[in-house]
């Protein structure tokens, strides 16, 4: 077999490789300090932008790093089961009644002219509402035990998922509103926070061009091989 025909063959395999991987490359969406788009809440006592800070998470806690894509809990303040802060109780002044939101988190994501799948999973203590592109997929679950009585509450069982959603074009946005219901009156009796893992695929920019011409390649390829040797 003439040798430039096997480095062809290898080239072109190469090639393909190179743009299903385009076709495939997925872009995560995690909890991470100075992650997200915080905002204050009403139920915190205060009000504008926050920066996300990771946390220590309750042993009860869906434990961080769900998905492997490590995802950490994380808060406005210092809110975890060792912080030095208290993210206003349920029956506080700013929170009156556990349904003040403490803080919202907004993550964004742009597929331009493509469409696109979603992947993404949420967990909060106590509990919270999840938006996507402002339409309510789940509400807070303003029930108390461990945080909330399910989903979406902080347990591992109490997470909420989306599995391969498919999206339309351009710009999407996911909100993340969460709340403190719990009436203990320290961090370690009433940590707050929240945990997200996920990710979004699209075609990768010339992907489907480059799988055209590795198409090509292979075609040329074949004929080649299908030649008679004259070695
Ligand atoms: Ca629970
Ligand atoms: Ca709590």
């Amino acid at each position: 077999m003439n040798a430039l025909i096997r480095i062809a063959g290898v080239a072109v395999a190469g090639f393909m490789m190179t743009a299903i991987a385009g076709l495939a490359a997925a872009t995560p969406i995690v909890s991470k300090a100075g992650g997200g788009s915080c905002t204050l809440g009403p139920g915190s006592g205060s009000a504008g932008a926050c920066t996300l800070q990771q946390i220590q998470a309750h042993p009860l806690w869906q434990p961080a790093n769900p998905d492997g894509r490590g995802a950490a809990w994380v808060s406005y303040a210092d809110t975890g089961i060792d912080g030095s802060t208290l993210a206003p109780k349920s029956g506080s002044v700013s929170n009156p009644d556990g349904r003040r939101s403490i803080m919202t988190i907004t993550e964004s994501f742009d597929f331009g002219a493509n469409t696109g799948l979603l992947n993404f999973a949420v967990w909060a203590d106590d509990t919270a509402d999840l938006y996507l592109d402002g339409a309510l997929l789940i509400a807070a679950n303003f029930t108390d035990n461990v945080c909330a009585r399910g989903t979406i509450g902080c347990e591992p069982n109490e997470g909420y998922r989306i599995v391969e959603l498919l999206l339309g074009t351009g710009l999407h946005e996911l909100t993340i509103v969460a709340y403190q219901t719990g009436t203990g009156a320290s961090p370690q009796a009433n940590p707050f926070g929240v945990l997200y893992s996920g990710n979004y695929e699209v075609p990768a920019p010339g992907a489907l061009g480059l799988l055209g011409l590795a198409l090509l390649g292979l075609g040329y390829f074949r004929r080649t091989r299908a030649m008679p040797s004259t070695a």
